[in-house]
């Protein structure tokens, strides 16, 4: 039998293996071993202190998972007040700060450190000899509220800090957030479970840390980044407070603790508002929600010379984004049919600023929503436009109900050829009947053939599709090749060169690839990356066209529902028809050369793609990298062999440098398409 002093020392080792680890998985994103492995040893404690409850103790890892129902939270005191922020909502009201600062600071120079503001709630945690004691909610700034409870259920918040020189006292400040895919998620299963879904991530972060039962609260994917310092006391004598702000963001990562990887650190103020945009245009990227950049004086003497006013410090400003959400007036709701024949209403807006842009439509998506959202016409309503996402309606503010709001129900035909739309298969949306005889259905199956990823056909855009489907110059695909230059000069606004550039254009177009002629044929559920699994499994078109849906499936990417989607298209005698005659215009592309995939150049490798790229849409350099044999994965790991780093790439560059990972820009990666035929 092991002594109380083995075990002892096992379960503490036990603490920091299983640390380690989770620090690694949840903070750095780079998990050392399998989960499996993790599992084990996460067992094997929970095994020792069933036996031995007295070893628990409050920083074991098995003390994540919640505990005892509260009545209530109590109060707390900061002992040194949460401060807010000062706002900023143009770059001239970020000049004013910047002269305020110069000022103040009697014109010397100054570094400026530059954060993203999480839209999420304040947070500080105190570590008592480097155990969490408390955390509290901001409050008013003077008193919050203790969550430790459900804080204590945060992965990657450090149940006791790493190493043995932090301070006697740390007090550490951050934003506790809710990551998109996590809020997702968790919506789903509130609507799954007949449960309201959150309004956003914040308010499902603040729903979730004000959990009196932490068992729930430890389900909720909720993370945390630390920004600042609250009451610190008794240094380590080897390691006192650093003197800037963001020297002590690294000093608090080394204690464990987690800190945006976005932080940067400038010299001018124009470096400070190209982040601000570069962030920005990333914005709908990022795993999390932020509202801003946040400013801060680097220097902590500076800082103190800069003071405060009333609650605010004058050293740091958020530079807000402009909001991502408004009101306006519901005036009325159109149904919108696609190209698969789904109907979506489309809210007719009073023109409204939201997301940087004037918005007048906003989707609905489907009679679901309309009834769950409780939307009605007439009423004002939260319109929500964020990055380049189409804005949706998030909700009617009742209180500002109108007593006329007209409730709405979809047509029962479509409103543009009055065929019947019926729900199949318990899908959310109904679609027209009418097929290719729906005059809406036949336009966006031309528009998706002539798009930029399918035959990219020049100077054929959507206006230039409806003026020809309005005008019965053409009727499917097909009838593309038959145009001629006499014809679209009898178009509104068609000279004609345009008329000859077009022609030649379609021309050039027959020209193509198996991939792109299967994608342009606009199979639903069949994407770029689908069509290309296709081309390169089965090598001809005329297999594909035949091969049932069941050896459908032995395609990578394809599962039952696109195999039995591929079937049907091939197996309607319009479609038989519409690609006969397409392959009789001479549409043609080069053979697929018979290759084992294990000699592809990248076989068995994995790549990662970030930044931004400019040379090449991302699908495409996604889908040239899977037919060159990779494997395109999402995150860096030790097990990716290549990132590919467009412009502005952050965090994933980061690290693939840190472990030496093989690294190509936008312009290596086009060379090396190019030393394969692509
Ligand atoms: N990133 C960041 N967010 N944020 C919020 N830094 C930061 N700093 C804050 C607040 C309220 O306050 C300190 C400047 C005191």
């Amino acid at each position: 039998m092991p002594s109380a002093i083995n075990l002892h020392h096992q379960v503490r080792k036990l603490h920091e293996t299983l640390n380690y680890h989770s620090h690694r998985y949840y903070v750095l994103d780079d998990p050392e071993i399998p989960d499996i492995e993790y599992d084990k040893l996460f067992r094997q404690l929970e095994a020792i202190e069933k036996q031995h409850p007295e070893l628990i103790t409050l920083d074991s890892p098995t003390q994540r998972v919640g505990g005892k129902v509260l009545d209530s939270f109590k109060q707390v005191t900061h002992q040194v007040p949460m401060l807010s922020l000062s706002n900023a909502f143009s770059s001239d009201e970020i000049e004013e700060f910047s002269s305020r600062i110069d000022d103040l600071l009697d014109h010397s120079d100054f570094s400026i450190v530059a954060e993203p503001k999480l839209d999420g709630l304040a947070i500080s945690l105190r570590y008592e000899n480097g155990l969490l004691v408390q955390a509290a909610t901001r409050g008013d700034g003077q008193t919050g509220e203790d969550v430790t409870q459900n804080v204590r259920t945060i992965h990657t918040i450090p149940l006791h800090l790493s190493g043995q020189n932090y301070p006697h006292i740390l007090e550490v400040r951050g934003e506790i957030f809710m990551p998109k895919k996590g809020f997702a998620e968790l919506n789903t299963t509130q609507i799954n479970n007949d449960e309201k879904p959150f309004a956003n991530p914040r308010n499902a972060a603040a729903g979730s840390l004000r959990q009196l039962d932490s068992k729930i609260a430890a389900l909720r994917p909720l993370d945390m980044f630390c920004y600042g310092l609250g009451l610190v006391e008794q240094v380590h004598p080897d390691n006192p407070l650093k003197s800037t702000h963001s020297e002590i963001l690294e000093q608090l990562q080394s204690w464990g603790l987690a800190v945006s990887p976005e932080v940067k650190t400038f010299n001018t103020w124009q470096e400070c508002i190209k982040y601000y945009e570069a962030i920005l245009s990333r914005r709908s990227e990022l795993p999390y929600e932020i509202d801003g950049v946040v400013y801060k004086v680097d220097n902590l003497e500076q800082q103190e010379k800069a003071g405060f006013i009333s609650r605010a410090p004058r050293w740091a400003i958020a530079h807000k984004f402009p909001a991502e959400e408004a009101m306006t007036r519901l005036l009325n709701i159109d149904v919108q049919v696609g190209r698969t024949g789904a109907l979506t209403p489309v809210a007719r807006l009073n023109p409204v600023f939201v997301g940087g842009v004037t918005v007048t439509n906003a989707t609905l998506h489907n009679q679901d929503e309309i009834d769950r959202k409780n939307v009605r016409i007439g009423d004002m309503v939260i319109v929500r436009r964020a990055g380049d996402v189409i804005p949706e309606v998030v909700k009617p503010v009742l209180s500002k109900r109108p007593e006329d709001a007209q409730p709405y129900i979809m047509p029962e035909r479509c409103p543009i050829c009055d065929s019947l739309a019926e729900r199949v298969n318990d899908e959310a949306k109904s679609r027209c009947t009418g097929g290719l005889y729906c005059p809406a259905q036949r336009k966006e199956a031309i528009k998706h053939f002539a798009s930029r990823k399918a035959l990219d056909i020049d100077g054929l855009g959507d206006k230039l599709v409806e003026q020809l489907v309005d005008a019965e110059l053409i009727h499917d695909i097909s009838d593309l090749f038959h145009l001629n230059a006499v014809q679209l000069v009898t178009l509104d606004r068609m000279g004609d060169k345009s008329a000859e550039n077009l022609i030649n254009a379609i021309e050039a177009s027959k020209k193509t690839t198996l991939a792109r002629f299967i994608y342009s044929l606009g199979i639903r559920e069949v994407g770029e990356a689908t069509a290309l699994s296709l081309a390169n499994f089965y090598k001809t078109f005329e297999v594909v066209k035949t091969t049932g849906s069941e050896a459908l499936q032995d395609v990578p990417d394809v599962g039952p529902v696109v195999a039995h989607n591929i079937e049907t298209f091939f197996s309607q005698p319009h479609n038989e028809e519409v690609i006969t005659k397409l392959l009789e215009s001479g549409i043609n592309w080069p053979d697929i050369i018979q290759k084992d995939s294990n000699e592809l150049p990248l076989a068995g490798k994995t790549v990662v793609l970030t930044g931004s790229l400019s040379l090449m849409n991302r699908n495409d350099a996604k889908a040239h990298l899977i037919e060159l044999g990779a494997k395109v994965s999402s995150s860096v790991s030790k097990k990716t062999n290549l990132l590919i780093a467009g412009e502005k790439a952050g965090s994933k560059l980061k690290k693939a440098e840190a472990l030496k990972i093989e690294i190509l820009n936008e312009a290596g990666m086009m060379s090396l398409f190019e030393s394969h035929n692509i």
